[in-house]
């Protein structure tokens, strides 16, 4: 099964579905097959691999891991077009359409898109939407792009919509990797009231109280990163995919 399809089936049979962001820089390959493994158990339903910086060049072992330890696809969240593997199960085609950066919007892809066909891999054409989140994120940063207001959602509904309309499957509001405030409530409902495709919601999700509370919102996809790179954490996994989980949690 495609890998879009698989989350659309997730999404209706669970409600929500839950990604985990693994950053190569961030988890070592020592201790990867330990959370990976404790992931699938929990009722994570796949993993974005990828980030902003590329320091550790772990990144085709970290996908890997993933194969190796789960049956949960690897897809991949690119931070530049280095990151393409044939290894992955798709791709997120990432187009910064809060952004005006041309290079974002369209350049970087036509270098990649060969790339991409080469590998065999998926891709998922993503709108990825940059939300103001009170610090400078990662993601603003390398983008060289403005972030979306955090306090106009028609905006970002009207950001969404325009995706939609030129064909784009997924819309990822992204408030950074750490950031201080998440992507605001009345932001995500107004965008899943406007678009019919799903809409993935990630950046400072700590608790799985902010997780249900973006799920009930209408995400559709939620995605943390940050607190699991804390090992002290991976005990309240099975807490987050229950809390996103809201039609089908599991008992482990
Ligand atoms: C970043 O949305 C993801 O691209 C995850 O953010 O690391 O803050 O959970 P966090």
């Amino acid at each position: 099964m495609k890998i879009y399809n698989y989350i659309k089936q997730i999404i209706e049979e669970k409600g929500a579905a839950y990604l985990i962001l693994l950053d190569p820089d961030k988890l070592s390959i020592d201790k990867a097959k330990a959370f990976l493994q404790h992931c699938e158990k929990t009722g994570v339903d796949g993993f974005l691999i990828g980030g902003s910086l590329m320091m550790s060049g772990n990144f085709e072992s970290l996908i890997e891991q993933v194969k190796i330890n789960t049956s949960l696809p690897a897809v991949i969240f690119p931070g530049s077009i280095d990151q393409v593997s044939s290894l992955a199960d798709a791709i997120l085609f990432l187009s910064v359409v809060s952004g005006r950066n041309a290079d974002h919007l369209i350049g970087r892809h036509v270098i990649a898109s060969p790339m991409i066909k080469r590998a065999g891999i998926e891709p998922i054409s993503t709108a990825y939407i940059l939300i103001e989140s009170g610090i400078t994120t990662t993601a603003v940063y390398m983008s060289g792009s403005m972030p979306l207001p955090r306090n106009k959602p028609e905006i970002a509904a009207a950001t969404a919509l325009a995706a939609e309309y030129l064909g784009m499957k997924l819309i990822y509001l992204e408030a950074g990797s750490g950031a201080d405030q998440t992507v605001p409530d009345e932001m995500i409902t107004a965008v899943t009231k406007t678009c019919t495709v799903p809409v993935m919601v990630g950046g400072g999700i700590r608790t799985p109280m902010v997780a249900r509370k973006k799920v009930e919102s209408g995400a559709n996809i939620i995605v943390t990163g940050n607190y699991f790179e804390d090992e002290n954490n991976w005990d309240m996994l099975k807490e987050f995919a229950n809390a996103v989980h809201f039609k089908n949690p599991i008992e482990v």
